[in-house]
């Protein structure tokens, strides 16, 4: 959601100096650590340190990064001198005023065309050439504009052109507001705003925006007028107002002010105050309605918009959660970012732009997904108020990836995960911004079967097997203002593939007004909190069984017939499947349609078993939501991804996202225009296919949305299912099975890994965690000193 703080991207990494003295101290912290797991061992003779069993999670920075890998510090550091010393960028670095000069937006790694990946990775061919995406803005040369060129190869870049697909030259007009536009506003929005309402806001919300000592108003809530709502091709934000308390989006009052952009100056272009519109500050403060008086409220750690822990605990609740324990160590190993858990193996990185990404999919050997990855998450919020009403966002323009930040095992992962870090190079910082514990892993104990069959009766045999459902988890979470999202990718031992995101943070406060009513409801003293609905975009490439695949609905339809077994002949029902190969992009862009179910299925006709099926996987859409705004009107066209839960196109370099970090500007002509993938309605017969996959919500707050959204109920996935790809469930060879059998008028009990009676070898290591981040606080805060 836009914003003016947007500070994750401001934490910069230690400088040498500090980074000398963390070191001694993680040797103090170590020591001292060791000393407690002394303690275990003692407590627990024998037990060996299972994270031990070593995991390679280092960045293999050395020589040779591999074809997914982020950017190393050494190529960005080749990447930086080589964009510095080219007098044709004319680049200022990130500390430099960027008002009308050019700098360096951000840079990622550029995958290389599929084919040379997959020529390099399944027929030992060359390494395909490093390289990097990098968007530079272009605020100097009387041809304002901004490029997307792609640098390679690194670590020792020679060339340069224009990233394909995308247009040489972009409007400079689409640049993403960075954090110095909103910043450079701030200041003088409060000081005019002061000089006119500060008597105002004193009497009506007991505060100031100046002079307010701890009971300050806020202006630090922004959100982007697109030119789709203003109507006019104008840079414009809405500045909020909030008490400046934890946390202040609960808190907002009936004030806003809209702020124009005009090269380097700004200027108030509306004022809402009390539920009316003014032209100015003078006139909002000439003819204003008597505001409803309000007190600044009361902080303390009951305070409704806290997360403090607070409320009469049963007793039973003093006990410590059940956690988890990995008995014989790690099931899975990890090098770099590439890892196996039993038949997976997969590798995966955070994009700047676009978050989450997972590469290369193979279950036993065979690639199911060449590339998985979020692309998009918009919110789109209602109200009376425009700050409210206008309030649609496209995340990207936010820059997703460095919206992920540390992660705290024991809360958003379990102990017992591995976590890992990455870096970004945004226009904020010099030195990459290295971002720790971004992405865990764990492998969990669902606490289900994922099969089980109690044959109890004599007479049908007389036999119990069941398996425990355990699955490894790769999980993000990004934090965008005030939501939360956690997206996770799930990988079932049984060759199922699930992509899971949820929602949690704070629901955005509105002053409440009668007018509101309409859009949500009151959930507190003064605020209202509206309707909105949350999507996602997902990639997903598959290569089933090769990269030549089909798309097939298998339709579920009725058949009525006569019925020859009935003695008056009556017709009969009954339902019945119909296969349907979808040839072309158009017909395979997908609305659900509740009366004519199917199920979606894509494999390679080359292959069949002998009954003439094809080793296919099935896609499920398990968190479909209808986008209920018209097609091709106001924000829609930003998100036309949303216009249908599923659609199949061919894979194509050129077509490698879904959306972009220029939605907010661009709606009128779109640097990526979803819709356009599908309107040149290409044959998907036999071709390398990708799905788009669309997930949503619609959100309707309510009050135990306070103090924050929980997870339960907000969980949107897709699932990838083996359908007829393997003779029988693949993870008949787990050991993780229970088997009773009768035996002698007795029992037999097998339980292969269950070793009955068997110590553990492992006890769940304290996690250094909550230690590590008192002497590296930039791990989970933004630094203050850089
Ligand atoms: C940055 O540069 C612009 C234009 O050159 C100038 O108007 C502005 O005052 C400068 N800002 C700062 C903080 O120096
Ligand atoms: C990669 O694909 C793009 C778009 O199809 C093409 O223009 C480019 O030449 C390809 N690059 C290489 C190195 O094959
Ligand atoms: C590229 O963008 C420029 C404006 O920046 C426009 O004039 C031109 O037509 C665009 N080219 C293409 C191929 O879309
Ligand atoms: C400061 O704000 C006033 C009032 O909106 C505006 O007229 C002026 O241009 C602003 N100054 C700058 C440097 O943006
Ligand atoms: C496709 O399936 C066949 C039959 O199981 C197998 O032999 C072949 O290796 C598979 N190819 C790929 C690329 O997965
Ligand atoms: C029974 O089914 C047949 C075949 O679909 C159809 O032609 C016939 O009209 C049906 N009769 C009735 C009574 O529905
Ligand atoms: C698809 O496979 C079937 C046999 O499984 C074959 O008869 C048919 O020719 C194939 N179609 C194409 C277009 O290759
Ligand atoms: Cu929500």
């Amino acid at each position: 959601m836009g914003s003016g703080s947007r500070s994750n991207r401001c934490l910069l990494f230690s400088t040498v100096i500090l980074s000398v003295v963390c070191i001694g101290l993680v040797v103090a912290l170590i020591v001292i650590i060791f000393k407690d797991d002394d303690r275990d061992r003692n407590a627990h003779p024998k037990v060996d340190d299972c994270d031990v069993i070593q995991q390679d999670v280092s960045e293999q920075e050395s020589q040779n990064p591999t074809v997914f890998q982020d950017l190393t510090e050494k190529e960005i550091e080749a990447l930086t001198n080589y964009l510095y010393s080219r007098p044709e960028f004319d680049l200022v670095r990130p500390s430099a005023n960027k008002t009308n000069a050019n700098f360096v937006f951000m840079a990622e790694l550029h995958l290389p065309n599929k084919s040379e990946v997959i020529a390099h990775l399944d027929q030992r061919g060359r390494q395909p050439a490093r390289e990097a995406k990098v968007i530079i803005i272009r605020g100097k040369s009387s041809d304002q504009q901004i490029n997307e060129i792609v640098v390679g190869p690194l670590p020792n870049p020679s060339y340069h052109h224009p990233v394909p697909g995308i247009n040489a030259s972009l409007p400079y007009f689409y640049r993403p507001m960075t954090d110095d536009d909103y910043g450079s506003v701030i200041a003088n929005l409060t000081n005019t705003v002061h000089s006119e309402f500060g008597d105002i806001f004193r009497s009506c919300y007991g505060s100031s925006v100046k002079d307010c000592g701890d009971k300050c108003l806020t202006f630090v809530y922004a959100s982007t007028f697109s030119p789709a709502s203003s109507g006019t091709n104008m840079r414009k934000t809405w500045y909020w107002l909030n008490y400046d308390v934890e946390y202040y989006v609960l808190h907002p009052v009936d004030f806003s002010v809209l702020v124009g952009f005009y090269h380097g100056q700004t200027n108030i272009e509306i004022v809402w105050f009390q539920g009316k519109q003014f032209k100015t500050l003078q006139e909002a403060k000439t003819i204003a309605p008597k505001c409803t008086t309000r007190s600044f409220p009361v902080v303390d750690r009951n305070l409704f918009s806290t997360m403090n822990q607070r409320g009469a605990v049963p007793e039973a609740a003093k006990k410590r959660a059940p956690i988890h324990v990995e008995p014989d160590g790690k099931r899975y190993t990890v090098k770099g970012r590439h890892v196996h858990y039993m038949k997976w193996s997969f590798d995966f990185r955070m994009s700047t732009a676009y978050g989450p990404q997972v590469y290369d999919i193979k279950f036993d050997g065979e690639r199911i997904v060449y590339e998985l990855g979020l692309q998009e998450i918009s919110v789109f919020y209602t109200g009376h108020s425009p700050q409210q009403r206008f309030s649609d966002y496209m995340d990207s323009a936010e820059l997703i990836g460095p919206s992920g930040t540390g992660l705290v095992p024991g809360a958003d992962c379990p102990d017992h995960a591995m976590f890992f870090d990455t870096k970004h190079v945004t226009e904020t910082s010099e030195r990459p911004l290295v971002v720790k514990n971004v992405f865990c892993l764990f492998e969990l104990n669902t606490g289900e079967p994922i099969r089980r069959h109690h044959s109890y009766s004599k007479t049908e045999g007389a036999f119990y097997e069941g398996m425990e459902n355990s699955i490894l988890v790769l999980r993000t979470i990004v934090t965008i203002e005030n939501y939360d999202y956690i997206f996770d990718f799930k990988f079932f031992q049984n060759g199922v593939l699930e992509t899971k995101g949820m929602s949690t943070g704070y629901v955005l406060g509105n002053a409440f007004s009668e007018m509101e009513r309409k859009y949500g409801f009151q959930i507190q003293d003064f605020i209202s909190a509206n309707y909105h609905s949350h999507m996602f975009n997902f990639k997903v490439d598959l290569d089933i069984n090769g990269t030549s695949n089909r798309y097939e609905m298998i339709h579920v339809k009725v058949e009525t017939a006569t019925n020859e077994f009935s003695a008056n002949n009556d017709n009969f029902s009954q339902g019945m499947i119909e296969r349907e190969i979808i040839d072309t992009e158009k017909k395979a862009a997908y609305k659900f349609n509740f009366e004519n179910p199917s199920y979606h299925v894509f494999y390679n006709n080359a292959t069949t078993d002998k009954y003439g099926n094809h080793r296919a996987y099935r896609l499920i859409n398990q968190g479909m939501m209808k986008q209920i705004l018209p097609e091709g009107r106001n924000k829609e066209p930003a998100i036309n991804w949303a216009r249908y839960q599923t659609a199949v196109t061919r894979h194509k370099p050129e077509e490698a996202h879904s959306s972009s970090m220029y939605t907010e500007f661009d709606v009128y002509d779109p640097v990526v225009n979803f819709q356009r993938f599908i309107d040149d309605d290409e044959s998907i017969v036999d071709q390398d296919l990708v799905v788009w996959v669309t997930m949503g919500v619609h959100h309707i707050p309510h009050k135990e949305d306070l103090p924050v959204t929980t997870t339960p109920g907000m969980g949107l996935s897709f699932v990838l299912q083996p359908f007829n790809y393997f003779d029988e469930d693949p993870s008949m060879y787990s050991l993780d099975v229970i088997r009773i059998e009768p035996h002698h008028g007795n029992v037999n009990v097998l339980k292969y890994a269950h070793a009955t009676g068997s110590k553990m070898t492992c006890v769940p290591r304290k996690t250094n965690f909550f230690d590590v981040i008192k002497v590296e606080p930039s791990i989970i805060f933004e630094s203050t000193n850089g």
